[in-house]
C-alpha cells in the first residue's frame, strides 16, 4: 500500500453487529458491545495512517423503531465507550466530534458526548466523528432552512460551497465510503457528502473489519483513483 493517495476522509457504515451476535448465539447487544470495540480499533489505525476524518454512523435516525431494550443499550454505549477509552483518545491526540441530533438522547449520555468532545477539541489528529440521531435527508432540510433564514433580507443566490457550510458535518467530501456486512445501499447517510467517493462494500460484518481489512480498502481505493487518474493515457 503506497503512503501517498490514502483518502483523508473515509465513512463508514457499521452495519452486521446483530448478525454477528446471532451466529455465535449471543444477544444482539453483544454484537453492539463487540462493534464498539472495533471503533476503538479502526479509529486508532486511521489515525495512525494521518487520515483527517472518520465518520462512522452509529446511530440512525431510523434506529428508534427497533426494541425498547436495545435502544436502552445503545444509549448506554458512548457512556461505556468514554469510560474505557476516553484517556486513550486524548494520548493519541484523536479529536472527537457529532453529528446528528444527538440532543434527543438521555440527558446523561448527551452529557458524555459532548464532555467527550470538549475535552478533545484542542487535539489536532484524526476527527472520530459519531453520526447519532443522524439522518442525511434532515441535515440537508435542516440546512435549508438555516441558510433561508440567515440569507432572507438578501438577494443573494446559494451555491454548492456555501450550502455546504451549513451542513452538520465538517467535512463535504467524502473519498471512501465503506459500509460493512454485504447490504448495498446509503441508507440515508452523508448523500451529499458522498457525490464524488468511491464506495466499498464488503461482506464482513462490522466486528468481523480489522487493520487488514481497512488496508484492503484503502488499496482498493488507491487502484481505483489511479485508473480514473491515468483514464486519458490509457484510451
Ligand atoms: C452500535 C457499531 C460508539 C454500531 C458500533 C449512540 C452500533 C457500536 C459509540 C459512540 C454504537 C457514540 C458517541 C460517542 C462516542 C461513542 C456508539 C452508539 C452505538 C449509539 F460520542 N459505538 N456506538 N454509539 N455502536
Amino acid at each position: 500500500m503506497e503512503d501517498l493517495n490514502i483518502p483523508k476522509n473515509i465513512a463508514i457504515i457499521m452495519d452486521g453487529n446483530g448478525r454477528w451476535a446471532k451466529k455465535r448465539g449471543l444477544p444482539r447487544t453483544a454484537g453492539h458491545l463487540q462493534g464498539s470495540e472495533n471503533v476503538r480499533n479502526i479509529a486508532k489505525v486511521a489515525n495512525k495512517l494521518n487520515v483527517e476524518s472518520l465518520t462512522l454512523y452509529a446511530f440512525s435516525t431510523e434506529n428508534w423503531s427497533r426494541p425498547e431494550q436495545e435502544i436502552d443499550y445503545l444509549c448506554k454505549l458512548p457512556k461505556m465507550f468514554f469510560n474505557k477509552y476516553i484517556k486513550e483518545l486524548k494520548k493519541l491526540n484523536i479529536r472527537v466530534t457529532c453529528i446528528g441530533e444527538y440532543q434527543k438522547f438521555p440527558k446523561d449520555t448527551v452529557d458524555v458526548i459532548e464532555s467527550a468532545i470538549n475535552q478533545t477539541s484542542m487535539n489536532t489528529g484524526l476527527n472520530l466523528c459519531l453520526a447519532v440521531n443522524y439522518g442525511s435527508r434532515r441535515e440537508i432540510v435542516m440546512a435549508a432552512n438555516a441558510f433561508a433564514k440567515d440569507y432572507a433580507e438578501s438577494n443573494i443566490e446559494c451555491n454548492e460551497e456555501l450550502f455546504s457550510k451549513y451542513l452538520m458535518s465538517e467535512y463535504s467530501d467524502i473519498d471512501l465510503l465503506i459500509r460493512t456486512s454485504g447490504e448495498v445501499r446509503l441508507s440515508n447517510y452523508l448523500l451529499w457528502q458522498v457525490a464524488y467517493a468511491e464506495m466499498i462494500f464488503t461482506p464482513l460484518a462490522w466486528p468481523d473489519f480489522n487493520e487488514i481489512e481497512l488496508m484492503n480498502c484503502i488499496e482498493e481505493y488507491q487502484k481505483r483513483s489511479r485508473r480514473f487518474g491515468g483514464l486519458v493515457d490509457e484510451d
